[in-house]
């Protein structure tokens, strides 16, 4: 692995990084530390591992307990397979890009509009569509939607993150935006992670994820995770530690957790089940092993074949340069791309019109109770407002897995949430997955 640490061009980098003003598209990164895939791809880490994915949709009363031996009901059968597939996830999401020998690098920043298309296929359990969508630029929020009509299962949601550097240098991000998960044996809504970037100033950064998130289940289970990483309670990177209860009620008053998940999210986790933490706490026995789960590559369709639009056909001369290293020519070929994007907004403003956004709308929920009008084309109004409601957490905007009452929900916010239009998909005869 070539050590970059030294070079010339990473030093200043890391200098400029003292002035940071918080907005990441304007660091100039050497070429070796930039990616070429856009930031709008990510939302693929969600479906990479289809076969847990769909099994959320797949346990019934038949069955959950060959499955999920230790599970007592259905419910609590599907929040451990919730939680299987979510560390599945995790390790997509946050880890696989920094393996072996790898390092996190620098995502190209989508634009306005910008859109992300593909399928995971599968002839036994039908095939799975993503489309995901740019829909705002300042500040950057993507909107993604994942659905398997054979399953009956969509996983929709919309990712919005904040960072600032620390005096040491770590990049900390904050994450806005949650997922929600609906089947017909009930929905989920999965909060997300704070993280940071370790390893800055050796030029191998990667995640650690901290703090807390939570999975709230329709049918009141709730599991609360806290991360950890090197040396904090335990000396191992991606420490998690998933709690389930039987409501948000029992999560308060302390009670035993049903169950307890442990061990690290990238790797190995093992599961201790009824009264976890008591005398008659069962033995630790293996809950997941994520290095053995296959990874299903998303098919994208050629670039050919994709619309002006699609992040890898729109952003094609830019990847080349940045896989050729081509400091001057990645200066070029973006620039091209930013001017066009300047040059829209500035029509948008001279004849008084902006960018309508394709498949996602934003739903201000400060008034939805009065708006849950199913008729109105969103039916997942409803389906928001209880499960964040039973988890006792902020419907406003604000980080990920904040609770009602804490100093950010107190303040006078916006609760504005991008939601899918499956109706504006189905109209659509432009793009096709
Ligand atoms: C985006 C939403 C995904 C989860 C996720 C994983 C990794 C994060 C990424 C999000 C946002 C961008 C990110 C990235 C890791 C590194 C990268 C924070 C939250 C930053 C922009 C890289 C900066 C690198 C320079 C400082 C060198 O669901």
């Amino acid at each position: 692995m070539t050590d970059y640490s030294q070079s010339s061009t990473w030093t200043s980098f890391l200098k400029s990084m003292s002035s940071f003003s918080g907005d990441l598209s304007s660091l100039s990164a050497p070429p070796f530390i930039l990616s070429p895939m856009s930031l709008s791809e990510f939302p693929q880490y969600w479906g990479c591992h289809q076969g847990l994915f769909l099994n959320i949709a797949r346990i019934n009363k038949e069955n959950y307990h060959k499955l999920y031996p230790h599970a007592k009901t259905v419910d609590e059968a599907r929040m451990l397979a919730v939680i299987k597939w979510f560390f599945a996830t995790l390790h997509g999401q946050y880890s696989s890009r920094s393996e072996k020998g790898g390092f996190e690098k620098k995502p190209l920043n989508p634009f306005l509009g910008e859109l992300f298309v593909g399928k995971w296929e599968n002839e036994k359990l039908g095939d799975t569509t993503m489309l995901t969508e740019q829909v705002s630029h300042h500040p950057p929020i993507n909107a993604y939607c994942l659905n398997n009509e054979k399953q009956d299962i969509t996983l929709q949601g919309y990712s919005q993150i904040k960072s600032s550097f620390s005096k040491t240098l770590r990049l900390n991000v904050k994450q806005f935006g949650h997922s929600i998960i609906e089947t017909s044996g009930g929905s989920f809504l999965v909060t997300v992670p704070a993280l940071h970037l370790e390893g800055l100033l050796v030029a191998s950064p990667h995640v650690e994820l901290e703090d807390k998130s939570y999975i709230q289940s329709s049918s009141g289970l709730i599991c609360v995770l806290e991360y950890s990483g090197k040396g904090y309670f335990s000396g191992q990177k991606n420490t998690v530690k998933a709690k389930v209860y039987s409501s948000m009620k029992s999560l308060k008053e302390n009670a035993t957790p049903l169950y307890v998940i442990s061990g690290q999210w990238s790797g190995v986790t093992t599961i201790v089940a009824g009264n976890a933490t008591g005398t008659n706490a069962s033995k630790p026995t293996i809950f997941s092993d994520v290095s053995k789960i296959k990874v299903d590559p998303l098919v994208v369709k050629p670039v050919e074949d994709q619309h002006p639009l699609e992040s890898r056909k729109a952003w094609y001369d830019v990847a080349k340069a940045i896989e050729l290293g081509d400091m001057k020519l990645i200066s070029q070929t973006k620039s091209k791309l930013e001017n066009a994007q300047r040059q829209l907004r500035k029509e948008e403003k001279e004849n008084k019109t902006h960018w309508k956004t394709r498949w996602f709308e934003k739903v201000d929920y400060n008034g939805a109770a009065k708006k849950n009008d199913p008729e109105d084309g969103n039916p997942i109004d409803g389906t928001y407002l209880s499960l964040v409601g039973m988890a006792g957490l902020s419907i406003k905007n604000v980080a990920s897995g904040t609770k009602t009452g804490e100093k950010e929900d107190r303040l006078n916010k916006t609760a504005d949430h991008w939601r899918f239009r499956k109706d504006l998909w189905e109209k659509d005869d432009e793009v096709i997955v």
